[in-house]
């Protein structure tokens, strides 16, 4: 067991991602391990902030808000400080915020999972080096072994049993140019989660077993693209990608469909825009939301077609 070097830490951050090579179907449900290594782009200062202190019971907050004891995100927090402080006797308050405009529709639990590692390897004084981080962060949330890290990130799913070798690592490149547009559908909470979502597409779809060829051959794209800046190849191979995992989604049953009408409209929007030749391609995660991918100088005019939308540059 573990036992808290401080009353409380500092507070820590981490960003949210978007995956451009995405992570769909787990070969270990308990430990989160992968079937396929994914990519990323983290968003730079959209995020979550999360502090933790000694407390007579353990509590958990959320963007200011006390949640009750028995909600879902509340007790996944919990059963996360567990793995570190075991059978210890103190008990912790979590404050977490997330500064994510809830509006984007965007996933929290990257960024949770990540801040909240953070947060704990500060109490409890572990000084844990990155990888490790990352690794730990991954069994609160796949997606969180991401958000360690800003810039490009690839997930390496790994092929030990334990999980210790599935963690994030950054690339070391940086794109100056590169937006990121978020096109809000529906903020609602989705009637499938993510993780139920992918356990039924790896059981009941057939058409998920392309999936890991399609995962690696678009990672390999991206580097490419990533390493030439390519800016076609990338948004292709994203669109792509994105396209692909919702393809195996549709094949489940029952059938799983996150999009809406307008999520359809919008991307007969994208491709309009670019059969007009405004270079813009599109990426959907487990929502209706999409997130748009262009650059610097098609800036003006995909605000233009896409008023009120969002535009995050993740290399500052
Ligand atoms: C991704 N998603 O790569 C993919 C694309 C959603 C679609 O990672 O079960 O919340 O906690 O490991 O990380 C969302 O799944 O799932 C996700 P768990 P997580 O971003």
């Amino acid at each position: 067991s573990v036992t808290p070097v401080a009353d409380s830490t500092d507070t820590v951050f981490a960003p949210s991602n978007i995956a451009l090579c995405k992570y769909w179907g787990k070969r270990d449900a308990e430990l989160n391990l992968p079937v396929n290594s994914s990519l990323s782009i983290s968003l730079a200062h959209l995020g979550t902030k999360t502090r933790i202190s000694v407390s007579d019971q353990d509590q958990v907050w959320l963007n200011g808000a006390r949640l009750a004891t028995g909600d879902k995100f509340a007790r996944k927090v919990i059963a996360f400080i567990d793995l570190f402080r075991r059978d210890a006797d103190h008990r912790v308050k979590v404050e977490t915020e997330n500064n994510i405009p809830t509006a984007a529709g965007l996933a929290s639990s990257a960024s949770g999972f990540a801040a909240l590692m953070l947060a704990v390897d500060r109490f409890y004084g572990l000084n844990l080096e990155p990888q490790v981080l990352s690794a730990f962060a991954r069994m609160g949330s796949g997606s969180a072994s991401r958000s360690l890290y800003e810039g490009f990130v690839e997930w390496q799913m790994g092929i030990r049993e334990d999980g210790m070798d599935s963690f994030a690592l950054p690339l070391d490149s940086r794109w100056t140019e590169l937006r990121i547009g978020l096109v809000k559908v529906s903020t609602g909470e989705k009637a499938v989660d993510s993780r139920s979502g992918m356990n039924r597409t790896v059981e009941t779809a057939h058409l998920y077993q392309s999936w890991p060829l399609q995962a690696a051959a678009d990672l390999e794209r991206l580097h490419q693209a990533i390493a030439e800046q390519d800016f076609t190849r990338l948004g292709e191979t994203s669109e792509q990608n994105a396209l692909s995992m919702h393809a195996t989604m549709i094949a489940s049953w029952p059938p799983l469909l996150y999009w809406q009408p307008d999520s359809v409209a919008a991307m007969q929007a994208i491709w309009q825009a670019r059969a007009e030749g405004v270079e813009v391609y599109f990426t959907m995660d487990a929502g209706p939301n999409l997130k748009l991918l262009f650059t610097a100088d098609a800036e003006a005019e995909v605000k233009r077609r896409f008023p009120g939308l969002e535009v995050i540059s993740p290399f500052g």
